[in-house]
């Protein structure tokens, strides 16, 4: 447990009550959760270590900046009003005082800046330094939802939109859930290869969960890595204002074990990747979103 866990988890008590007594279905992990003030819960190894710079570093370091600025102010207040010290010294110059404030401020940066760059390294070019991909993903964002690709799984692709509030199920949270997940192994290095339509404006794929932000550009492939340690479905939202259905294209990530990666994406390659989702709309007992598509086209009279 975290310094920050420690200090947060008073409030999370009180969120879960809230919840419960409100009798809300408590999102799963890998979504918000009401009155949620921390990070969610970290399942990469990338996002293990942003949570530990900002919860166990940067946290305390703040913390005891703010303390002391304001220690001295309370000092000032008490020892030198008017009623105590008449007189103020007329003092203007201390070379001890000066060089201090200015080193020891550059000394908390370098503390601060050796993690924060190693992380950014860490975040950036662990792929090539350490490991091999085990598989690449490549998502395109599209005014206003997400095209991915498996070009590693025989090179299928499907689109991937909201879910709209009326066809929410009970286990979807609104505005994140998608009718066809990205779906991911556990325990394999992901490749993750980003850019945008074309025709199209700048977006951005993240994951809070996975510590994973970065830009879809129209016409340039950026690219990041993830490492998933725990089953689960993680959400995730375009994080570029890209226009009117900015809010309204949602990341959902499923990841699931090696074999049952291997079942959904030969079905995916051999008969679509709707006839595949089917295999997680049955656990759940949520429609796929085939049967959800033809259901809207067949009310609106399409
Ligand atoms: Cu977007």
């Amino acid at each position: 447990m975290t310094m920050f866990e420690r200090l947060t988890g008073l409030a999370g008590a009180v969120a879960a009550g809230t919840a419960a007594a409100a009798g809300k279905v408590q999102a799963a992990a890998g979504a918000p959760v009401d009155w949620q003030i921390g990070f969610q819960d970290a399942v990469t190894p990338a996002m293990r270590e942003i949570a530990w710079f900002h919860d166990d570093l940067l946290l305390p370091i703040i913390a005891a900046i703010a303390g002391f600025v304001l220690l001295l102010l309370l000092v000032c207040m008490v020892r030198f009003r008017k009623s105590v010290n008449p007189t103020p010294s007329k003092t203007s110059h201390n070379t001890f005082l000066e060089v201090g404030w200015t080193v020891v401020p550059i000394l908390i940066l370098v503390v601060i800046a050796i993690p924060s760059f190693r992380l950014l390294y860490f975040q950036q070019d662990y792929l090539y330094k350490i490991e091999a991909p085990d598989l690449t993903i490549k998502a395109i964002g599209v005014q206003w939802y997400w095209t991915y690709e498996y070009p590693d799984n025989g090179g299928f692709g499907f689109d991937s939109f909201m879910v709209p509030d009326e066809d929410l199920q009970p286990d979807q949270p609104r505005l994140l859930a998608v009718d066809a997940e990205v779906v991911v192994p556990v325990g394999k290095l992901v490749r993750m290869i980003v850019t945008a339509d074309p025709q199209g404006v700048i977006h951005s794929w993240a994951i809070p969960a996975f510590g994973v932000k970065i830009d879809a550009v129209p016409g340039r492939l950026n690219e990041t890595w993830f490492k998933v340690e725990r089953e689960g479905v993680y959400y995730g939202q375009c994080s570029e204002l890209c226009g009117e259905g900015h809010a309204f294209m949602p990341i959902t990530v499923r990841a699931v074990s090696e074999e049952e990666f291997d079942a959904w994406a030969e079905t995916a390659r051999t008969a679509g990747v709707e006839e595949a989702n089917r295999m997680f709309a049955q656990r759940t007992g949520a429609p796929a979103a085939g049967d959800r598509r033809a259901a809207q086209k067949g009310s609106t009279g399409e």
